[in-house]
């Protein structure tokens, strides 16, 4: 063997030895990410979370693992977004109605565009937000967004007119909160989390929200009255530490971008379902009233909320390309509604 050969003949040996000894990557086990939502696991924004879970579980053979932690036992409503930036949880669902200064993009989605149900809604928000991808996100990987339903009133006493409504305290938040002030109620600002608490001891008299929550939440036990306006939708925001995102392999993060837009569209429908089975639940289980205003009176709500859009233009036009963001959402909405 002339040394050349000898030499090349040992770095083999060398590098086989190596390979014998390096244990496989899949050796280290999946990769583990913990999932914090604030709301009760039975509500809407879990059932997609637990979905969402078993689907990634499923698309990755078994290479991540998913911990999810509902009810805020791991991180609560407000602190959501920055608890996964800070990597107290890896992934995290929010309402971005909670922080209505800070996304000012998505949560332009609540003012009184008409969007009619929670398919459409987040099959508009979802574009919207691929459309500009809103500073707001840079410190995180957007997972997925979807939205509610639109929202009514759950009462104790009725609401038909405008003098129904002034001065009652009722609890919305975001966008929905400017709707129910230009109403005359006497608005109460709280996450969806700390909602039934506040309705059982009657720190406030009603909710405005999408309706699943009669039966997720029980309300229909203390909201006897639904006064239908389906106005506007709650937008939210599923995100990721970027640090845990970056450190992912690279088909993992292809089977979670790739699930981004179905995830959108699977919450929608599976919110308009379900809301559909808890209005009939109410009624059949607790009596509720559902009240439909009448189209005389309908006219008085809606010319309230004319104002809104415009003054929401007029406040951040400097800021953002506000007029073509509304644009955006009335085409959204037009092409994806059916
Ligand atoms: C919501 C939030 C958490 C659990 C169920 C829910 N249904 C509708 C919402 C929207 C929302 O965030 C709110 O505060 O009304």
């Amino acid at each position: 063997m002339t040394p050349k050969i000898q030499k090349a003949a040992a770095v083999f040996a060398i590098l086989l030895l190596g390979a014998i000894l390096t244990p496989a990557p899949a050796a280290a086990g999946p990769a583990t990410l913990t999932y914090a939502n604030f709301p009760p696991a039975p509500t809407f924004p879990c059932v997609q979370m637990e979905r969402w879970k078993t689907e990634v579980e499923k698309r990755t053979d078994g290479q991540v693992k998913i911990n999810t932690f509902p009810g805020g036992t791991l991180l609560g409503a407000k602190d959501m977004m920055d608890g996964v930036i800070a990597g107290q949880a890896d992934i995290g669902c929010l309402c971005m109605a909670y922080q209505p200064g800070r996304f000012i993009v998505t949560n332009a989605t609540s003012l009184p565009l008409g969007i009619p149900d929670a398919r459409t809604g987040s099959l508009v928000l979802w574009d919207l937000y691929d459309k500009y991808k809103p500073a707001a996100f840079a410190k995180v990987k957007v997972l997925t967004m979807f939205t509610t339903a639109p929202a009514n009133i759950m009462s104790r006493t009725p609401v038909r007119t405008l003098a129904d409504i002034r001065g009652l305290d009722l609890r919305a938040s975001g966008g929905a909160a400017q709707i129910l002030k230009a109403w005359g109620a006497n608005q109460v600002g709280m996450p969806m989390s700390a909602t039934p608490e506040a309705l059982q001891k009657g720190v406030v008299q009603g909710v405005f929200s999408s309706l699943e929550v009669m039966k997720d939440l029980k309300f229909a036990e203390i909201c006897k009255n639904v006064t239908r306006t389906d106005t506007v939708i709650y937008p939210f925001a599923v995100v990721m530490n970027m640090d845990r995102w970056n450190a992912l392999p690279e088909a993992v993060k292809k089977v979670m971008t790739d699930l981004g837009r179905e995830q959108a569209e699977w919450t929608g429908a599976y919110m308009d379902d379900h809301v559909r089975e808890a209005v009939e639940w109410s009624k059949a289980t607790h009596g509720v009233e559902f009240i439909d205003i009448s189209p005389e009176e309908k006219g008085k709500w809606d010319a309230r909320l004319d104002p809104i859009t415009e003054a929401w233009i007029a406040d951040h036009a400097g800021e953002y390309p506000a007029e073509a963001i509304v644009r955006d959402i009335r085409a959204l909405t037009g092409a994806h509604a059916h």
